[in-house]
């Protein structure tokens, strides 16, 4: 049985998480000889956790890496030897393992690894000295100075430098204070790889960390392809839909299976989430279609539902502004300007007034800690359907076709869309 994890994208927003969440769901149905187990690889914001536990979700646990792990290498020995018993004890089992190392206890707590290093020493010891080899020592007779245990945690790559670097032939694990096992230097000939589902992304830049190391099965996804180079030919759903709840679903109707109510109440979360309710340019009519077909599953009006998740929103005048302008920030190069885009959704502007002078100052914090020369913050309302752009001081603001409300703040009537509506305005400005 292999585990599989699916992940979705850095800074998780709702379509990745729900994406993930719903496909593991699927994958289960389809594939239950193995473990499918969704993960999210940041956090997610207090707007998301609001709306996830409105709906009475879990959402996927986190997961900060994939790089292999001591864990994933160690042994573990079910017999428990006593430092008390006769040497005779490990020679009993030797010859079946031939072990280089054995766990050894002492009143059911480890004491140490015997290593047949520490055996041929005490052994060479007594015949260099001319003494009696006839009688047969205990264990703890023989056993050498231990060297301090590493962590199940551990990285592989570390802890096989510590071994090679180390006399001994092996090495105590623990997690925490408690044994769970050990490693020998057999156990780092091959470094072992975690398998990989890409949810809502597929740019290693963007997901979880050590990508790099890991196997990466399949790739469900809706951006720009800018993928790993992989060794063996792989599953990849990209389509150019509102969100990657969307393929999900469809990969549900490719294989004749209907969701269950919650996972369509998933999947309807985070398409509502991506499209903004169905109103953001990227929307198509296969997500509409979708929908409407997920809202019946779970028999809700897809507007209503919709809405009511948006109105669950934290409103953004009670959050920390910096933390939420980076919550879903993404930052971009073009013609040798580094620049960032930020955008917050809500479900009215008429409180603008209580939040913008701390707002448009964190605005110009974050633009600073980044090392960029220009910042925006895409405040979208999704029930009038149009925003209002915070910016900071930067010599392109003139050029965009928008209207100034006040100072460093924009109309943008009609504009949903970060990557299709205001990016292309934004680069024709520079
Ligand atoms: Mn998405």
């Amino acid at each position: 049985m292999k585990i599989i994890y699916i992940t979705g994208h850095k800074n998780p927003d709702l379509d990745t998480v729900c994406s993930a969440y719903a496909y593991a769901v699927l994958k289960r149905k389809l594939d239950p000889k193995n473990q499918y187990v969704a993960v999210r690889c940041g956090h997610l914001s207090d707007s998301s956790k609001k709306i996830l536990a409105s709906l009475n979700i879990t959402p996927p646990p986190f997961m900060g890496d994939v790089f292999p792990k001591v864990k994933d290498v160690m042994l573990t020995n079910d017999e428990r030897i006593e430092s008390s018993a006769p040497l005779t004890e490990v020679a009993k089992n030797y010859k079946k393992t031939n072990p280089s190392v054995v766990p050894i206890f002492e009143d059911g707590e480890f004491l140490g690894l015997l290593s047949v290093d520490d055996i041929s020493s005490w052994y060479m010891d007594k015949l260099s000295k001319g003494d009696d080899l006839n009688s047969v020592p205990t264990i703890k007779d023989v056993m050498s100075k231990q060297e301090a245990p590493i962590q199940c945690t551990d990285l592989f790559e570390e802890a096989k430098m510590s071994l090679s670097t180390s006399s001994k032939r092996g090495l105590a694990v623990f997690d925490g204070n408690a044994f769970r096992g050990y490693v020998t230097r057999r156990c780092f000939l091959k470094a072992p790889k975690y398998n990989v589902i890409l949810m809502d992304h597929n740019e290693p830049k963007q997901s979880i960390k050590g990508i790099e190391t890991a196997n990466i099965l399949e790739i469900i996804d809706h951006h720009r392809l800018d993928a790993i180079k992989t060794s063996l030919p792989i599953f990849i759903d990209a389509e150019p839909l509102g969100s990657t709840c969307t393929i999900v679903y469809q990969l549900f109707v490719r294989n004749q299976i209907v969701p269950d109510k919650e996972t369509a109440k998933v999947l309807l979360t985070g398409m509502m989430a991506d499209t903004l309710v169905l109103k953001s340019p990227t929307t198509t009519a296969v997500d509409i279609a979708a929908a409407k077909a997920l809202a019946e599953i779970c028999n809700v009006d897809v507007k209503e539902f919709g809405h009511a998740m948006f109105n669950n929103m934290e409103s953004i005048s009670n959050l920390n502004p910096e933390n939420a302008i980076l919550s879903d920030f993404k930052r971009y190069t073009e013609r040798g300007v580094n620049f960032g885009i930020g955008q917050l959704e809500v479900t009215t502007l008429a409180d603008l007034d209580t939040y913008k002078s701390k707002y448009l100052r964190a605005l110009e914090d974050v633009r600073e800690k980044n090392g960029l020369e220009w910042a925006v913050l895409m405040i979208t309302n999704v029930m009038s359907e149009n925003s209002v752009l915070f910016t900071t001081t930067h010599r392109s603001v003139k050029h965009l076709p928008y209207e100034a409300l006040e100072p460093g703040i924009l109309d943008l009537p009609g504009v949903m869309s970060r990557k299709k509506q205001l990016l292309p305005e934004m680069i024709f400005t520079l």
